[in-house]
């Protein structure tokens, strides 16, 4: 009798167990599923050239949504639906679930890696500094604008730029929050702010279509990290995450994923080199 008992208890284990790796295997395809019967995947953008982009008639570009399109559609999600936010307002849109993914370069940080499912490393990046020509102010760092109790630096609302000055010490009253790239560089160009920080390669993306003599780039803020993004999937949607990490590592694997950032002036290496439990543990 003894031997039946133990065999109904090995027995009543692999049951849970099957039963376990179903459910979990349901939910992956669950939202997966949900995705496919939509359609496309509703991603959150913030409109940076090269990160990401809109033109006049809607098409949706930039090496995150780019790479994004090509993932889905091999899970077999047909298209992107992009929608515009404030980087400070995409992960609480992701958990009110008005978004399926964030794809947006939302640098990998610790306190966002506790809020949200991050793929591994996308797009990776150093900050920059717009500032009028000759750097008036003399600006290398965010502590340098601290330091300059007159100085005033704009940046996203809710993005890392905002936060690395006011951990530099840099007063709230003079981090000015920017809405969008061209607000920036014209209230650089109109004197209304000493410095406008973005990442370098937006930064640079402003300069060149900007093309104004009287503008130049401290490109990196010194003491600032390299971040890299990765696509923000929602806490509990990590099953689907890592379907798109298969992906993702597929195609790093075999070149597509630099032949999409590249040209965006993004290095794959750079993305290839860290992970995601590196930037996410990073201090
Ligand atoms: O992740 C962020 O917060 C930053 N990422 C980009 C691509 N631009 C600015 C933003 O602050």
């Amino acid at each position: 009798m003894k031997k039946l008992g133990i065999l109904a208890g090995v027995a009543g284990l692999a049951l849970t167990a099957v039963l376990a790796t179903s459910s979990v295997g349901s939910a992956a395809d669950k939202k997966l599923e949900q995705l496919k019967a939509q359609g496309f995947a509703r991603v959150a953008i913030a409109n940076e050239p090269p990160y990401t982009a809109v033109a006049a008639d809607g098409k949706v570009s930039g090496a995150a949504p780019d790479v994004a399109r090509e993932i889905f559609k091999r899970l077999g999600v047909g298209d992107i639906v992009a929608s515009i936010s404030e980087y400070g307002a995409m992960i609480p849109g992701l958990q009110a679930g008005r978004f399926d993914v964030v794809t947006a370069g939302l640098f990998m940080k610790p306190e966002r890696c506790a809020a949200v499912a991050y793929s591994e490393p996308v797009l990776c990046d150093a900050e920059a500094m717009l500032v009028k020509k000759g750097n008036p102010k003399g600006f290398k760092s965010y502590e340098d604008v601290a330091k300059d109790t007159s100085a005033t630096i704009g940046a996203p609302g809710g993005g890392t730029e905002e936060k690395l000055a006011l951990n530099a010490g840099v007063p709230r009253e003079r981090v000015i929050v920017v809405p969008d790239g061209q607000s920036g560089l014209k209230m650089v160009q109109d004197g209304r702010i000493d410095a406008y920080s973005l990442p370098v390669l937006s930064i640079n993306d402003l300069m060149k279509k900007a093309a104004d003599p009287n503008l130049e780039v401290i490109a990196p803020v010194q003491g600032a990290p390299v971040y890299c993004d990765g696509a923000a999937f929602k806490k509990g949607d990590e099953a689907l995450r890592d379907a798109y990490d298969v992906e993702l590592a597929k195609m790093k694997k075999s070149g597509e994923f630099a032949k999409i950032i590249e040209p965006y002036g993004f290095s794959a290496a750079a993305a290839m080199s860290t992970t995601r439990d590196k930037l996410c543990s990073a201090k």
